[in-house]
């Protein structure tokens, strides 16, 4: 697909994840539109969303960062796995698509929302590919203040010593966390040297240049170790008061706030 129409996609997508968090009046705006182009690429680019002989999904998908549920719900819509019109329910109490994603959903296979466990969600599903010589990769989507938690990092051992090519991870690298900058929470630097030293393959990448996206997922493939692509990306990015502000975290725009975003996202 040629990059402007993943970036038209990629624009809708925002301007739903805006009228969500508007409508609901509670969300999580910033860390959804950071990770939007990224999961653009894979569900309209390189997943393979086909299911196999035994009704599963060739490719998988783990939200390990389940805050960001009103980007990831966007793009379900987006592929038709959920109508576009019950976006608008989301976070309402007879909406199914709840504030975090649950797997009763279309298209979701796991419920995430306690961050640090999707990584190793996503080691289980590929040591089961592996063990039922199953083609396919398991991506897994990971938040920077979420890899604060220990488990990303026992995760990433369980995936080097079971040698899982097949795990492709996103970082979603906007350097902002729930209250403040990761630096200030707790420092993870020095990130490439990090998942290298626990053994993975490792990529940095703009989270917003589909093909880098793009290529990155290419080079994954053909790698012998699991899979990091580090994305740097802008918490907020295509709003621009939301953009680098860790206020915009958890928080929804009042009526002006969300005039001046859907205006910024029609240009
Ligand atoms: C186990 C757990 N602890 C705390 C939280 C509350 N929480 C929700 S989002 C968040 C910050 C996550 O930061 P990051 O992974 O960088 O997300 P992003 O900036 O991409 O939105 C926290 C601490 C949670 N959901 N799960």
């Amino acid at each position: 697909m040629e990059v402007k129409k993943l970036e038209e996609i990629a624009t809708n997508v925002r301007k739903n994840i805006i009228k969500m968090v508007y409508n609901a009046k509670s969300g999580h705006p910033g860390g959804s539109l950071s990770c939007t182009d990224i999961l653009v690429c894979l569900y309209h680019e390189k997943m393979n969303l086909n299911l196999d002989e035994m009704g599963n999904r060739i490719d998988k998908f783990v939200l390990s960062k389940g805050h960001a549920s009103p980007a990831y719900y966007a793009v379900l819509a987006s592929k038709g796995f959920i109508p576009e019109e019950d976006l608008i329910g989301f976070r309402k109490v007879d909406s199914y698509l709840e504030g975090h994603p649950t797997n009763k959903i279309n298209g979701i296979d796991v419920s995430s929302g306690s961050l640090g466990q999707g990584l190793s969600i996503a080691n289980g599903m590929a040591i089961s590919k592996k063990i039922d010589n199953k083609e396919g990769y398991v991506y897994c989507l990971l938040g920077d203040g979420e890899i604060e938690e220990g488990q990303i990092w026992e995760a990433c051992m369980t995936a080097n010593k079971y040698k899982l090519n097949n795990v492709i991870a996103f970082l979603d690298y906007n350097g902002l966390q729930i209250d403040g900058s990761i630096e200030d929470v707790k420092s993870v630097d020095n990130l490439k040297e990090k998942f290298e030293a626990f053994g993975w393959n490792v990529q940095e990448i703009d989270g917003h240049n589909f093909n880098e996206i793009n290529n990155s997922i290419e080079k994954a493939k053909s790698s012998e170790k699991s899979n990091m692509i580090i994305a740097k990306t802008i918490k907020g990015k295509g709003v621009s008061y939301m953009e680098n502000s860790v206020s915009w975290h958890g928080k929804a725009p009042n009526e002006e706030e969300y005039n001046i975003a859907i205006a910024e996202l029609s240009k």
